[in-house]
């Protein structure tokens, strides 16, 4: 299955993983499937090791923080094994996990045992209620959640005509269908030209003769509606969108996934607004079909965007569009978070998406970037909507993690100019001989020289100057002191604010960033100004703590730092030291303290070379 466009509507930033982690046992782990999966999409920048068969003999208390550590290094693939092999094995449905999922919390009490065993089993597979979504119709009606003043809206007689592309890789059939009849049942039938499914090369049956017969039983009421491209081979969200435009014939193309349902009256305002500008990429506004009971939940308006890593996100709509106090006037976006509606042929002219992008994840800030830089405009529109199911866990066929980082880096290369190095801190890899083969680029940075397109500069200051900037930045990476360097320094638990030393992961929770201000920045790089501001390492009374950078600033605590690589890290005003203490009954023998300077030294992976001096 995608997740295809995956931006789920959750700010909260990133808690200690490991440190929540490392009280509970692997089944534990297990049983929280959904909720670590959706933390490991965010955080997770290793690359899989194979997963061990069997779990480890027990240790001592130690020993097992050690191996859980261990484990969550794999734990993406361990989660994914868990939840690839789950719908296999009708025996193991059973137990604790068919009252502790969480597709039980608000739908299913009714269910016989049977049932609820069924419906986990599909909800595990397909990351949604597959169960519930088999008993719905697939024409069935959902709210009109388009703002008022749209439905008075009028448009040019003459539009172009649209080809829907659904992509899909073992997605339910059900959810499937229903997309098609929303788009047919949604689309006024002289509008919609064609509707092309691509199959990245699924395995379930389901999708073969039973789709095959609703084809066909479609296209004998409209011959030709529905054409079918089927991937021999496994090819990816990115190149499986590709060959859906390839095989579209209309003047406009939309790209879906193919767990979508239409709103009323979605197509016209998207029609009408690349009618009148063809190098306008226009998105849809997205609500919510709920993973467990499908009601759908309305979404506030929101342009979309991208942090550092390059994972969508839904931003406020710009001042400008409030200013206006039109709801619904499009909403000027710096991205697309994954589905949207082109020209056809502007969209070659463009260049399509990097087809040199594998699987999963980028292909979005990659075109959105290069259509702003090149000349183009991207937006969302309001009166246009279309609800998509956010799956409650994303049932990855392999580590999809290692996919978007790369694709990221490519972006990153062809596009961002100096500011690539900013994808290189947030993902915590070096900018140099990082290991991680990105293929070749060539074409695409001569894509962008033969497009003559803007630098990333003029991106950031002229279409997402939300974007938080990270040019003071000397230094990232993890922070270890030489006494022990398997521990690291890490923003502990969100809940107290207090750094704490642990074992070395090199998770989001690790990261550090040392800048020419000689602050230290802790954990997630904060993507934008209406996120939470960065935490920042503050002298407290000589305790060390982590406080927002701006708060700290603005009350002029003690929160700059002298530090070299190799060297002790100072606070400038206290002159007191950041050190490692000994302490008998902490797990690692020591803890973090402020303290007179003895003499420790501490390292922080990588330098970035400082372009001012
Ligand atoms: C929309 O149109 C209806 C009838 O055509 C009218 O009564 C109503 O005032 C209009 N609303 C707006 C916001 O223009
Ligand atoms: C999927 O790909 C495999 C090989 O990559 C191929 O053997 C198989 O026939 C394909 N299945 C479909 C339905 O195209
Ligand atoms: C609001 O925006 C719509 C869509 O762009 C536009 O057609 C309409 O004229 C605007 N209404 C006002 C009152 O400006
Ligand atoms: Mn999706």
């Amino acid at each position: 299955m995608y997740l295809g466009m995956a931006c789920a509507r959750r700010t909260k930033s990133l808690v200690s993983t490991c440190v929540i982690l490392s009280g509970m046992t692997n089944i534990a782990c297990l049983l929280y499937v959904g909720w670590v999966t959706n933390y490991i999409a965010n955080v997770y920048v290793r690359t899989p090791e194979p997963v061990p068969e069997k779990k480890a003999d027990g240790g001592g208390k130690g020993g097992e923080t050690l191996r859980i550590i261990e484990r969550l290094n794999r734990l993406e693939s361990v989660v994914n094994k868990h939840i690839q092999e789950t719908p296999q094995k009708p025996d193991e449905g059973g137990g604790s996990s068919l009252s502790d999922s969480s597709l039980f919390t608000r739908w299913g009490r009714d269910l016989s045992p049977d049932g609820r065993r069924t419906a986990l089993m599909q909800f595990q597979y397909y990351g949604y209620n597959g169960y519930l979504s088999d008993r719905l119709a697939l024409d069935r009606p959902i709210p009109d959640l388009r703002p008022d003043g749209c439905r008075n809206l009028s448009y040019a007689s003459q539009l172009p005509q649209l080809s829907i592309v659904f992509i899909f890789v073992n997605e339910a059939l059900s959810v499937v269908l229903r997309s098609i009849c929303s788009a047919i049942r949604r689309t006024p039938s002289h509008l919609l030209k064609e509707i092309i499914l691509v199959d990245d090369n699924s395995s379930n049956e389901d999708l073969k003769g039973n789709l095959q017969a609703f084809v066909a039983e479609t296209n004998s009421q409209r011959p030709g509606l529905i054409r079918v491209v089927r991937h021999t081979k496994r090819e990816g969200l990115i190149r499986a969108r590709v060959s859906g435009w390839r095989a579209a014939t209309a003047p406009v193309v939309a790209l879906f996934d193919a767990h979508v349902e239409f709103n009323a009256g979605w197509a016209e305002p998207i029609l009408q607004r690349i009618k009148e500008d063809r190098t306008r990429i226009v998105s849809p506004s997205f609500d919510n079909i709920k993973y467990d009971t499908f009601e759908v939940e309305e979404y506030p308006l929101s342009a979309q965007g991208f942090d550092w890593e390059l994972w969508c996100r839904y931003l406020n709509p710009p001042k400008s569009w409030w200013n206006l106090a039109n709801h619904t006037a499009p909403i000027r976006s710096p991205a697309l978070i994954g589905c949207f509606v082109v020209d056809r042929e502007y969209f070659e002219e463009i260049g399509l998406l990097d087809e040199g992008m594998e699987v999963y994840g980028g292909e979005n800030v990659e075109l959105s970037v290069r259509v702003w830089q090149c000349g183009g405009s991207v937006e969302v529109l309001p009166c246009a909507r279309v609800a998509h199911i956010e799956r409650a866990h994303k049932p990855y066929t392999e580590d999809l993690t290692a996919h978007v980082r790369r694709n990221a880096l490519r972006v990153a290369e062809v596009w961002m100019d100096d500011f690539k190095s900013h994808v290189y801190m947030a993902w915590n890899i070096p900018q140099e001989d990082s290991g991680i083969n990105i293929g070749d680029v060539s074409e695409r940075k001569a894509l962008r020289k033969r497009l003559q397109c803007r630098t990333f500069q003029w991106y950031l200051e002229n279409v997402y100057p939300e974007m938080r900037v990270y040019t003071s930045t000397v230094a990232y990476g993890v922070l270890q002191n030489s006494l022990r360097s398997d521990l690291c320094l890490d923003q502990g638990p969100d809940t107290d604010n207090i750094p704490i030393l642990y074992v070395c992961h090199g998770m989001t929770p690790q990261n550090v960033y040392y800048t020419s201000s000689q602050q230290l920045h802790m954990g997630v790089l904060s993507p934008t100004i209406d996120d939470d501001d960065n935490k920042c390492l503050v002298d407290v009374n000589g305790k060390p703590r982590l406080l927002e950078c701006g708060y700290a600033r603005a009350r002029r605590m003690k929160l700059e730092w002298l530090f070299i690589q190799g060297g002790a890290i100072q606070n400038k005003k206290s002159k007191r030291c950041l050190e490692l203490k000994e302490k008998s009954d902490s797990e690692s023998g020591y803890q973090l303290a402020l303290q007179q300077c003895s003499g420790q030294s501490w390292s922080i992976t990588n330098l970035l070379v400082d372009r001012s001096s």
